[in-house]
C-alpha cells in the first residue's frame, strides 16, 4: 500500500476542484503523454452546500460529507466512472480524496447537499448513508467543548470534533462497513488508491482494519492481488501527542516538514547548501513512506501547516526552483499542486478570501479550464502542472528514477548542483549574483538541452544548451537576470 500502482511515472498532480470530464480530457491530452503517474482528485462524496455570510460555495464545503453518493460540483457517478476509465486507458491513475473522519459541521436543518440528500447535523442524522447519532464519537470525547482543544492529548485529537465537524467512530463494525463499501465502490470503478483526509484524527488501528478489509484493485487495469495505494494526511511538524510514524504501517504519509523546510530555504531563511542531506537527515520520514509536495490546497491559503513560509504560484520564480529541487531530488513520492487563482484580501495578517471556491458561473457551477496557445490555462485556473519548468522536471524525475544523488557541489551558500547517477544534472542559483562555473557533471559527453529555459523539440533545443566535455565537466551558467534560477539536463534531453 506504499506503492502508487502507476505504470507511467514518479509524480502525481492534485487537480484541486477540477471537474471529472476535464480531468478525463487532461489525462488523455496532457498527463499521459507527459509522464504523470496519476491525479489526486477532490473528494467525490456528496457534500453539504454552503451559502452564508457572503461566503458562497467555499472550496471547504467538500470536506463536509453528507453521504457517500458520488455527486459533487465535479460531476456525478457516471462522469466519475467515465473519468477513471479514460485516465486508466491513458496510463494515468486516479487517487480519490477520502473524507472518513467526519461528516458535516453544524448547519441549520434543511441545508442542501450536492446530490439532494437530506441531513440534520444537529441530531447527527445522515439518512443517505445512513448514519445516526449512535455512529459518532460524542460519548468518547473528553474535552469540555466537544471540539479538539489540546493537541497534546491523542484521545481528544481522535475522538473529539475537528473544527466542529461531527466525528465518526471508526471503532464500530457498522461505521467500518459503510466506509469499506464506499471505498470498494471506488475500487470497482478502477481507482488506484486514496488520499485519506484528517488521518491524524483517526486511530491507526481502526484505519488498518478498514484498509485491510478492502478489495484488491480492479483486474481490468491492475495485476491480480494489487492493493490500493494509501497516503494519509497527517500534519506532524513535531511537538504533538501524535506522530506520523504511527501511520507508516498502513501506507505513505504526507510529510509536511518537507514544504516548510524548502520554503524556508528558498526564501532565504536557510542556506541551500544544507540541502545536501535533505530527507531523513533532516528528521523527516524514511523516503519509502513519505509523500512530498511544495504546497497543498490547505497551506497555499493559510490553512493546515507551514504558515507563511510555504511557496506557491504567487512566488513563481522561487516556486519553480523549489519544485525543480523536489522533482530532481531522490526522496519521497512527489505530488505537484495545481491550483485556481483567487484575489487575496489581507487583514491583520490573514487572508479574508481563503474560503473562495473554484472559478464558477453565476449559478456556482464550476467552470472548465480553457487552454492558451502556449499550453497554459485560462478561466482562472493556474495549472502549475502545465508550466514547462514543472512538467519537464516530471520527465526528469522519471528519467532519473532508480538512481541516487551524486557529485554534490555548492558555493558554500545558495548555489548548488547535483547529479542523479549518470541520468540527470540539476543546478540552482539562489544568490544575488550569477552562477558561471565549470562544474563536475555525470552525463555522457555531449550537448544537452536545459529543460528549464526551454525544451527539446523536434531535435532542437528552444532554451540554453549545456556541453559535457570528455573530461566529465560542463560550463554552467544561471544569470540572476534570467526568468528561472535553475538549470536541468538529463539523458533524454541530449541533442
Ligand atoms: C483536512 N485535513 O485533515 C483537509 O485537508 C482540510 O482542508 C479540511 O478543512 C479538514 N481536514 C477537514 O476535512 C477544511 C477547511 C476548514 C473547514 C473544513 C470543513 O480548512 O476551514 O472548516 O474544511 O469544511 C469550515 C469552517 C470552520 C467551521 C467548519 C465546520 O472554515 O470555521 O468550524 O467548517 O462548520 C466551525
Ligand atoms: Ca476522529
Amino acid at each position: 500500500q506504499w506503492d502508487p500502482n502507476a505504470s507511467n511515472g514518479q509524480a502525481i498532480v492534485h487537480l484541486f476542484e477540477w471537474k471529472w470530464p476535464d480531468i478525463a480530457a487532461e489525462c488523455e491530452n496532457f498527463l499521459g503523454p507527459r509522464g504523470f503517474a496519476g491525479v489526486q482528485i477532490s473528494p467525490p462524496s456528496e457534500n453539504m452546500v454552503y451559502y452564508s455570510g457572503g461566503q458562497n460555495r467555499p472550496w471547504w464545503e467538500r470536506y463536509q460529507p453528507v453521504s457517500y453518493n458520488l455527486v459533487t460540483r465535479s460531476g456525478d457517478e457516471s462522469a466519475f466512472q467515465n473519468m477513471v476509465t479514460r485516465c486508466n486507458n491513458a496510463g494515468v491513475r486516479i487517487y480519490a480524496d477520502i473524507v472518513m473522519n467526519h461528516m458535516t459541521g453544524w448547519q441549520p436543518s434543511g441545508t442542501g447537499a450536492t446530490g439532494g440528500s437530506s441531513f440534520d447535523a444537529g441530531t447527527e442524522s445522515y439518512p443517505a448513508v445512513p448514519y445516526s447519532a449512535f455512529d459518532f464519537n460524542d460519548g468518547n470525547c473528553n474535552s469540555g467543548s466537544g471540539d479538539i482543544e489540546n493537541y497534546g492529548d491523542a484521545n481528544q485529537v481522535r475522538n473529539c470534533k475537528l473544527s466542529g465537524l461531527n466525528d465518526l467512530n471508526q471503532g464500530t463494525d457498522y461505521v467500518r462497513g459503510k466506509i469499506k463499501d464506499y471505498l470498494n465502490k471506488l475500487i470497482g470503478y478502477g481507482v488506484a488508491g486514496f488520499r485519506v483526509d484528517a488521518s491524524k484524527h483517526m486511530w491507526p488501528g481502526d484505519m488498518q482494519i478498514i484498509f485491510n478489509s478492502l478489495n484488491d484493485l480492479s483486474t481490468d487495469y491492475f495485476a491480480a492481488g494489487t492493493r490500493p495505494f494509501v497516503f494519509q494526511e497527517v500534519i506532524d511538524l513535531g511537538g504533538e501527542a501524535i506522530s506520523s510514524d504511527e501511520y507508516v504501517g498502513i501506507g505513505r504519509v504526507t510529510e509536511f516538514k518537507y514544504g516548510k523546510f524548502l520554503g524556508e530555504a528558498f526564501r532565504g531563511n536557510n542556506q541551500l547548501k544544507w540541502l545536501v542531506n535533505f530527507g531523513e537527515g533532516w528528521g523527516m520520514l524514511d523516503r519509502g513512506y513519505a509523500l512530498v509536495f511544495v504546497d497543498n490546497h490547505d497551506n497555499q491559503r493559510g490553512h493546515g501547516a507551514g504558515g507563511d513560509m510555504i511557496l506557491t504560484f504567487r512566488d513563481p520564480k522561487l516556486y519553480k526552483m523549489a519544485n525543480a529541487f523536489m522533482l530532481g531530488w531522490p526522496y519521497g513520492y512527489t505530488r505537484v499542486m495545481s491550483s485556481y487563482y483567487w484575489d487575496q484580501n489581507w487583514v491583520g495578517g490573514s487572508d479574508q478570501n481563503d474560503w473562495i471556491g473554484p472559478p464558477h458561473d453565476d449559478s456556482y457551477n464550476t467552470l472548465s479550464p480553457t487552454f492558451n496557445a502556449d499550453g497554459s490555462c485560462g478561466n482562472g485556473w493556474m495549472c502549475e502542472h502545465r508550466w514547462r519548468q514543472i512538467y519537464n522536471m516530471v520527465e526528469f524525475r522519471n528519467v532519473a528514477h532508480g538512481t541516487d544523488m551524486n557529485d554534490w557541489w555548492d558555493n558554500g551558500n545558495n548555489q548548488i548542483a547535483f547529479c542523479r547517477g549518470d541520468r540527470g544534472f540539476v543546478a540552482i542559483n539562489n544568490e544575488g549574483y550569477d552562477l558561471a562555473q565549470t562544474l563536475q557533471n555525470c552525463l555522457a559527453a555531449g550537448t544537452y538541452c536545459d529543460v528549464i529555459s526551454g525544451s527539446l523539440e523536434g531535435g532542437a533545443c528552444t532554451g540554453k544548451s549545456v556541453t559535457v566535455g570528455s573530461d566529465g565537466t560542463a560550463y554552467i551558467q544561471i544569470a540572476t537576470s534570467e526568468d528561472d534560477g535553475v538549470l536541468a539536463i538529463h539523458a533524454n534531453s541530449k541533442l
